[in-house]
């Protein structure tokens, strides 16, 4: 079993019961739920968008693979009704986004998957309900606990 990380977002709909629903979905199908952070309403980030966000982070044990887990989630943000990814840092309201933040200690940099997320210690949008459940937790490579990153965004 390994510890995985994934950030959870959504601006359109009723946003409460995507986040519930896609939680749901990914005990279903991924693993139990060993935390999940409060919602928080976020602004829009990186893009202009009159819709906020609903943000959250959720703690899973897992026995599949990243490459697993990445299928399943997108198959799970496809099921939900998302039909437009965003590509090339232009970003697009969405029903539901499933991010992979960490997956245990593991850094991995493939084209479709990097691993921890590049830019989660950017977005306060992340760090925020990241620290609700695992303020300890050190990045990887930035070799620093996800607080002290927080705090120093
Ligand atoms: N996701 C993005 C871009 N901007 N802003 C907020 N507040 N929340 C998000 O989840 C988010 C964003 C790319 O996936
Ligand atoms: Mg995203
Ligand atoms: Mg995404």
């Amino acid at each position: 079993m390994t510890p995985l990380y994934l950030g959870l977002g959504t601006n359109v709909g009723d946003k409460e019961s995507n986040l519930r629903l896609a939680v749901q979905q990914i005990e279903k199908r991924i693993g139990g739920i060993h935390s999940l952070s409060s919602f928080y309403q976020t602004d829009p980030w990186g893009f202009i968008s009159e819709h906020t966000f609903l943000n959250a982070v959720v703690h899973i044990d897992t026995v599949f693979s990243p490459e697993e887990v990445l299928q399943i989630t997108q198959d799970i943000e496809r099921n939900m009704g998302r039909k437009i990814k965003s590509s090339a840092g232009v970003y697009t309201d969405r029903i539901i986004d499933i991010d992979i933040l960490f997956y245990g200690e593991e850094i991995i940099s493939l084209p479709y998957l990097q691993i921890p997320h590049p830019l989660l210690h950017e977005r306060m949008f992340v760090l925020e309900p990241l620290c609700e459940i695992a303020p300890n937790l050190i990045h990887p490579t930035l070799k620093k606990s996800v607080s002290e990153i927080k705090n120093t965004l």
